[in-house]
């Protein structure tokens, strides 16, 4: 059974990811010229407009409009909070944390650019992300410009992804149970999903009840997210093998197939994906038609 059983007609999902999307890429060029010294804004270019989903950017967009904002709003905002997610890429593929070679299926930035330059490239899209909120958010929403930088500074921290990642990497050969999993998976996907959608939300001009049920919306895709990209491992790992248990089945990387079953880690998407939408149904549904075409394709999605 589909966990998302209803059509919007009047609203076209991927018309509308293309649009958005597009109008994010054209930000994030413009907000990282090339210029002096050269290698290092190289360095952040070839990573920021690798060709990323752009899930999070879009997702605080579609909540400053259901929040009763326009796009202008909150692109500053989107534009930032996917600056941290890729600089949160570049600084995890270094030998020093997960140490992978490939980002996007294109050398990792520290493959082209070489460590020095990777960690810094990194630590100046952290640094931008913040200066370009403050310096590009349209006239007359300084109250809300300096909420939202809380909440995002909050989510990326060290009581946010930071904290993922350290647990995360403390972890590395102990057997975690559901509850330390989720503790980790919160804290480095589910926290900056969140911040992008209140964020959005914040700057739309929403009330406080419209951004929280916007914050428990998010969670419940955060945590789909992952949920998804675990069975999503297991699953494309047994296709490509041609076997019944994957990758990720078999190796010492706790995940939610392996904890709970393939079965049960699925009807825990359906309930997630469910309950994201049970979040937005006091707002009028083709408003919501974005977001809760989005918790349908994290839900679906492929890659
Ligand atoms: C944030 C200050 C700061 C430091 C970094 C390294 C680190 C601390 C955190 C790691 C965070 C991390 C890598 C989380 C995984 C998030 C995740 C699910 C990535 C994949 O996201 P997609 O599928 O990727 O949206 P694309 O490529 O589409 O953007």
């Amino acid at each position: 059974p589909k966990p998302f059983n209803f059509v919007i007609p009047e609203f076209n999902y991927e018309e509308y990811m293309l649009k958005k999307a597009a109008s994010v890429n054209k930000a994030l060029d413009n907000a990282v010229p090339m210029q002096e010294p050269k290698k290092i804004h190289e360095a952040m270019r070839y990573s920021l407009l690798a060709g990323g989903k752009r899930v999070r950017p879009i997702l605080c967009i579609a909540a400053c409009e259901l929040a009763g904002g326009d796009e202008s709003l909150a692109i500053p905002m989107a534009c930032a909070v996917e600056m941290i997610h890729t600089m949160s890429l570049i600084h995890d593929d270094l030998p020093c944390m997960d140490n992978d070679d490939l980002r996007r299926g294109k050398p990792a930035n520290h493959k082209m650019f070489g460590e020095e330059t990777a960690v810094l490239a990194g630590d100046a899209l952290l640094s931008l992300a913040f200066e370009h909120i403050a310096a590009n958010t349209k006239d007359g929403s300084a109250s809300r410009v300096v909420r939202a930088i809380a909440e995002l500074g909050s989510a990326v921290g060290a009581d946010g992804l930071v904290a993922g990642q350290s647990v995360d990497l403390m972890s590395e050969g102990k057997q975690l149970n559901l509850k330390e999993l989720e503790y980790i998976h919160i804290h480095k996907t589910s926290k900056l999903l969140e911040a992008a959608a209140v964020c959005g939300a914040i700057m739309g001009g929403g009330n406080s009840t419209m951004i929280e049920r916007i914050r428990s919306y998010a969670r419940c895709i955060g945590l789909l997210f992952q949920v998804v990209d675990d069975i999503l491992d297991v699953t494309k790992s047994s296709e490509e093998l041609g076997k019944t248990a994957g990758k990720d089945l078999a190796s010492d990387k706790a995940t939610y197939p392996k904890l709970m079953g393939l079965e049960k880690a699925k009807n825990f998407a359906k309930m997630l994906v469910a309950k994201a939408v049970e979040e937005l149904n006091c707002f009028d549904t083709i408003k919501a038609a974005p977001l809760l075409h989005l918790a349908n394709y994290i839900a679906h999605r492929q890659n």
